[in-house]
């Protein structure tokens, strides 16, 4: 066979070995087979671009995903290296592509490697994954090429024609063998991408699906980098300070900062280690949040914005309104958390805060119009932190003397053991009436939502507390909100939300999801919050057990397989729940409620920030972003009434 022609030495079967123990286990290098680890191959290629833009080596990157869901990776850095490697005895193109963790210490000692960390596993790990690996490098006046099949090498290092230009290009085909799917989600990879090309300033990333006859393309080039993200994040709100603040030191360790001030009371601070988000914080965060209490006390003590008699502004009162993106690179990142996604490393912590420090007190000095309409949002909400204690303790009061504390629209369930009950939030009365009859009252409790939904982007915990919407939720979960949020109070360990299929239900989901995470976040972060997915159709026949569709796909599968079992779509009276409210008590359970047959879908962080941003949009002082989002999305805010 020509593909075995030449001989393995020692070195070789090390390789091997090594790759084979990536297929093996492919969850410990990719984090896991699914959709997630399927996007992680593509990440891990673009980081290998990316750090050599970072080195100072490359302008453009371009992807395609082509029809098949082929990756296209191009870059026009130096290209890799084509000459035999000195430990290896194989090309250092081969090298990287073979030997696991290869990826720096064989290409050379020009910084490589600062980008990546979580998984940056390397190509070979990727090359181990895939069906199929082509790599084509332009450099030294010639194009060179090679492939790979599951690894191994089928076609070595050969040089192919010649070229002046200079780059790497990278195709491959994930392994359907081993990925759950090999299908790439379009909006997920251009959001990554998009927040690579903010991350790297001046990067021009172009991403181009063709997987399709009329084909998506975008192109994404920040000049301003993190200042240009926040302005993003920021669509739609009424900023303080137009210019974001910006902060930039390329020291041992690189810090970028920007920082924006809204009118709206929400913190929003993105961090970031090797561009990869840090969604746990860590000591970066650490380092940015005590500067900024800090510079902006002593600020407003010295301006006698403070009075000697005042106390200090609290961290929270100075971070209402703020986004920031805080960006650090590290050399050895150690990764903490949950979802290893919190920085550990103690050395950051002052790294920033002394370099923030000094370059926003000097800002604040220069700036003294913009200094004090930060800090007169930093004195009213402290003001109004002030006023949601004093609302808070009213109600404490009150609870401690009344006897029926719970709310008065909630059926609760009789086990009291948080841990197995479950709370399911019902919008409208009919969907409530029938949750309640169709419950399992031992562990689900019901309470169905009613009155005014309150803007969040607009209120300040005081008004939380008060909303007839809201406070119901607050008291049924019992664990407070905001700062006095403690998770080891809550009632129910699964917080459901159910709401239709429709707009209208789309629209409850979000500003839930919104208030959750900003006014219960640990309950996102702990995985509590759920959402209840109701079907959207029944297909039903005499004398044949109903068939519930959750999806589209569903219903298209439901009809293939009832047609092979000799029931023709003729025979059969389609259903199509326009709301939970069609459903008796009997069909809700079956679908909906029961344990052992309902889906639920967990809600994420990233989910809940999707739904954050979506608000901000929304709900936000700005016409002209609602006005464009509306028209975007026009077919399905038909119905919105915002
Ligand atoms: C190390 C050294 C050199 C190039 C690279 C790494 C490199 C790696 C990748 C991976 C994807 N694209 C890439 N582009 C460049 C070259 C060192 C030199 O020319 O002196």
């Amino acid at each position: 066979m020509e593909k075995f022609e030449h001989e393995y030495g020692a070195e070789q079967i090390q390789v091997l070995e090594g790759l084979e123990a990536v297929r093996k286990r492919p969850g410990m290098y990719i984090g896991s087979t699914s959709v997630r680890g399927l996007h992680h191959l593509v990440y891990e290629i673009v980081d290998n671009g990316v750090d050599e833009a970072l080195a100072g080596y490359c302008s453009e990157i371009n992807i395609e995903i082509e029809p098949g869901n082929i990756i296209s990776v191009q870059d026009n850095g130096r290209g890799i290296p084509v000459e035999i490697h000195p430990k290896t005895g194989i090309s250092t193109a081969e090298t990287v592509y073979t030997v696991l963790h290869a990826g720096g210490k064989f290409g050379g000692d020009s910084g490589y490697k600062v980008s990546g960390g979580l998984h940056g596993v390397g190509a070979s790990v990727v090359n181990a994954l895939s069906n199929w690996t082509e790599v084509t490098i332009q450099r030294d006046g010639g194009i060179f090429q090679m492939k790979f099949e599951k690894g191994k090498t089928v076609k070595k290092l050969e040089r192919i024609g010649d070229s002046k230009k200079t780059g790497t290009q990278v195709r491959f085909l994930a392994d359907d063998t081993i990925f759950e799917t090999t299908e790439y989600e379009y909006d997920v990879l251009e959001k990554r991408f998009r927040e690579i090309a903010f991350l790297t300033k001046g990067l021009k990333i172009t991403f181009e699906d063709k997987r399709e006859e009329d084909s998506k393309k975008v192109e994404f080039c920040y000049e301003g980098g993190l200042s240009s993200f926040v302005e993003f994040l920021n669509k739609g709100k009424e900023a303080i300070n137009k210019t974001p603040i910006y902060i930039e030191k390329n020291g041992e360790i690189p810090v970028e900062i920007a920082m924006q001030y809204t009118t709206s009371y929400s913190e929003n601070i993105y961090s970031f280690v090797n561009n990869i988000n840090t969604v746990e914080g860590g000591t970066h965060l650490e380092g940015f949040k005590r500067s900024l209490t800090k510079v902006f006390n002593d600020y407003a003590r010295s301006h006698n914005i403070l009075k000697e008699k005042d106390s200090n502004l609290q961290g929270e009162d100075i971070r209402e309104g703020i986004t920031a993106v805080v960006s650090v690179k590290v050399k050895e990142p150690q990764f903490e958390g949950q979802t290893k996604t919190k920085l550990g490393n103690s050395e950051v912590t002052g790294v920033v805060q002394s370099m923030v420090n000094d370059a926003l007190a000097t800002f604040l000095e220069e700036n003294p119009a913009i200094a004090k309409a930060i800090l007169e949002k930093c004195v009213s909400a402290s003001r109004a932190r002030e006023a949601a204690r004093k609302a808070r303790e009213l109600v404490r009061r009150k609870s401690s003397l009344e006897t029926t504390t719970l709310p008065g629209k909630l059926a609760d369930c009789s086990s009291k053991v948080a841990e197995e009950c479950e709370v399911y939030i019902v919008e409208g009365d009919s969907a409530g009436g029938s949750a309640k009859q169709g419950r399992d009252r031992r562990f689900q409790a019901i309470l169905p939502l009613w009155g005014k939904m309150l803007n969040v982007e607009k209120s300040r915990a005081d008004k939380i507390y008060g909303n007839d919407k809201l406070n119901p939720v607050i008291v049924a979960v019992g664990a407070g909100i905001g700062n006095d949020f403690d998770i080891t109070k809550i009632r129910y360990g699964k917080v459901i939300i159910m709401a239709d299929a429709d707009v209208d239900g789309a629209h409850i989901r979000t500003l839930l999801i919104t208030f959750f995470f900003r006014y219960m976040r640990p309950l996102i972060e702990n995985g509590n919050v759920y959402l209840a997915q109701p079907p959207l159709y029944k297909l039903s026949k005499k004398g044949m057990e109903d068939v519930y569709c959750y999806t589209d796909e569903d219903l298209s599968k439901a009809y293939k397989e009832l047609e092979q079992k000799g029931i023709q779509r003729e025979q059969l009276a389609l259903q199509r729940y326009k709301g939970l409210g069609e459903m008796n008590p009997d069909q809700l359970w079956e679908t909906t409620m029961d344990p052992a047959r309902r889906i639920l879908v967990k809600v994420t962080m990233e989910d809940a920030m999707e739904a954050d941003k979506t608000i901000s949009l929304l709900m936000g002082d700005e016409v002209e972003p609602r006005r464009q989002f509306i028209q975007k999305n026009a077919k399905y805010v038909k119905n919105l009434d915002i």
